[in-house]
């Protein structure tokens, strides 16, 4: 049998669908459609009411996919900032384009990207806010980001000038005034335009805007069904260190600062809150006085400490949610009111999906669904009729080759990803992909995630966990959706496993990646 039976497309195929759809879209446009891509970081789809009605309202990224398509099997192939992002622009899976995990590596800036290849065929390309991968932007005709993490309050910011530069206020309203600001004044206003609007927020440790801060603190959240997860039958689950109850901090994470009180972090934040001007730490303080004064007071330990725990962790994550929400309206008006939506894609995503609790977590970086999956939604340009829920599997190295298709640019053979545009389209192709490939690498590290990759289909997941452990998981997502049940080596389940090995192996040979099991040795 055909190795590669269950892939689509090979690169070929991509290319010669490519350029009819391109002129098609010629035709229906009167010029080729900008896009605006707007991505945070961390910002998961359980706190976003266009996928979950649990938590919060988030009426403008709603609004995005009312007036769009909200894909409900979105991706990553590496769920951690850099790496995410160097999977983004250039379309290609970690093993080909070098950048591994946050800690070790740099981007390697003369390679392929998207953005340069949109330079190329015309387009004005300009980035906002977080970068992270080390080297400066390439391929922009304007940049402005944030030293790597960047600061909630008063940040720095690198110019394209190669400046380092003070900025006054929160970081997602500024973001979203440098964005506005270039669409309105900096760019070339007689070509299309690509904007990539990368914020800061919702990463750790969750600062909101001061204006914010009294929000939802008469909200109490039901924990997750797996909150108190035993971990039983995954060795690397259980060895993490990204436990609400064990490793999130008290003074860094949930801003119980107090004289006479340490923690692992206190220093750290310290030094964040020195960002803060005057009546920014006024403001502060007055809000979480009376919470630290009455937590100290309380005295909680046990249960009753990591419960406390989870519901400050979710009314912080949603109050920097909120400004989000609120500025990505804000460039949704201004395109609305510039009449540029009408030939506009607009993009909502993140750089990878975030544990709420699910198995007692924050973070994020496992091939587990809650941190694999990733929200994307888009609000289409006149001539794309789709409406409502695309179910195929995507992922993020997909993008590139979507927007090249869009600008009616070739998309090159080396690229993994494929174009959504038929999906945006209204088609089923029929030879769609039926399995997705995904490889972690950052350990030891941060959270201790142990090394894995993995492979993804409809209802299946096999993982392997490698380096200093070798540990085999496969999960039934449609009957297991919370991945407790590890059925790895279970009666019933070899077949599967074999065949999922099998097409596992197919893609680390059809990806190139020189980490790979073998076969022989590992034979169910
Ligand atoms: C920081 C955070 C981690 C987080 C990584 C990666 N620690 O190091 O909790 O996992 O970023 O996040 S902190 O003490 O600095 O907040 S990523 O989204 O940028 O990949
Ligand atoms: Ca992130």
């Amino acid at each position: 049998m055909n190795r590669f039976h269950f892939i689509y497309p090979v690169a070929g195929t991509v290319v010669l669908g490519v350029s009819c759809v391109a002129c098609q879209q010629k035709d229906k446009a009167k010029k080729p459609y900008n896009i605006v891509y707007i991505m945070t970081d961390d910002h998961t789809a359980q706190m976003m009411s266009c996928y979950d009605t649990r938590y919060m309202e988030t009426p403008n990224l709603d609004r995005i996919a009312a007036d769009g398509v909200r894909f409900t099997n979105s991706f990553v192939a590496n769920s951690l900032s850099g790496p995410s992002r160097a999977c983004i622009i250039t379309g290609k899976h970690s093993c080909a384009n070098k950048f591994y995990d946050n800690s070790t590596c740099v981007f390697d800036a003369s390679q392929q990207t998207f953005p340069k290849l949109l330079r190329e065929a015309g387009y004005q390309t300009a980035v906002v806010g977080k970068w992270h991968l080390g080297s400066l932007p390439t391929g922009f005709d304007y940049w402005e980001v944030l030293p790597g993490q960047g600061d909630y309050y008063n940040p720095l910011m690198i110019t394209g000038q190669n400046d380092t530069v003070p900025k006054r206020g929160y970081v997602t309203d500024i973001i979203t005034d440098d964005a506005l600001g270039w669409l309105e004044d900096g760019r070339d206003k007689d070509k299309p335009f690509f904007l990539m609007i990368n914020h800061k927020a919702i990463h750790r440790n969750w600062m909101a805007d001061t204006t914010d801060l009294a929000l939802y603190e008469d909200r109490t959240f039901p924990l997750p069904e797996t909150f108190y997860d035993d971990y039983k039958g995954r060795t690397a689950a259980a060895s993490q260190e990204m436990s609400i109850e064990d490793d999130m901090d008290l003074i860094y994470d949930l801003k119980m600062l107090a004289p006479g009180k340490e923690s692992g972090l206190r220093k750290v934040y310290e030094n964040i809150l020195g960002r803060l001007n005057p009546d920014e730490r006024r403001a502060w303080d007055r809000f979480y006085g009376p919470i630290i004064e009455e937590f100290y007071k309380r005295g909680l330990k046990g249960k009753e400490l990591a419960e406390w725990k989870f519901q400050r962790y979710m009314r912080d994550y949603m109050k920097t949610v909120k400004s989000l929400d609120d500025n990505v309206g804000r460039v949704l008006d201004y395109l609305e009111e510039k009449d540029l939506l009408k030939n506009t894609l607009v993009v909502y995503t993140s750089d990878q999906g975030f544990y709420m609790g699910e198995h007692g977590w924050f973070d994020k970086r496992f091939m587990y669904e809650e941190s694999m999956r990733t929200p994307l939604v888009m609000r289409l340009p006149d001539g794309f009729d789709r409406r409502g829920d695309i179910t195929e599997l995507v992922q993020n190295i997909d993008y590139a080759p979507t927007f090249l298709e869009l600008a009616g640019v070739g998309i090159p053979d080396d690229m993994h990803g494929v174009s959504l545009v038929p999906l945006l389209e209204g088609k089923h192709p029929e030879d769609w992909r039926t399995s997705l490939y995904y490889h972690f690498y950052e350990y030891p590290a941060e959270h201790m995630v142990k090394r894995h990759y993995g492979i993804r289909t409809e209802r299946y997941k096999l993982i392997h966990f490698y380096n200093d452990i070798d540990e085999w998981e496969l999960y039934d997502i449609q009957e297991d959706p919370h991945e407790l049940d590890n059925l790895y080596g279970k009666d019933g389940y070899g077949e599967i496993a074999a065949d999922l090995k099998d097409r596992l192996f197919s893609l680390q040979e059809l990806y190139d990646d020189p980490v790979r099991f073998s076969p022989e040795r590992d034979k169910e």
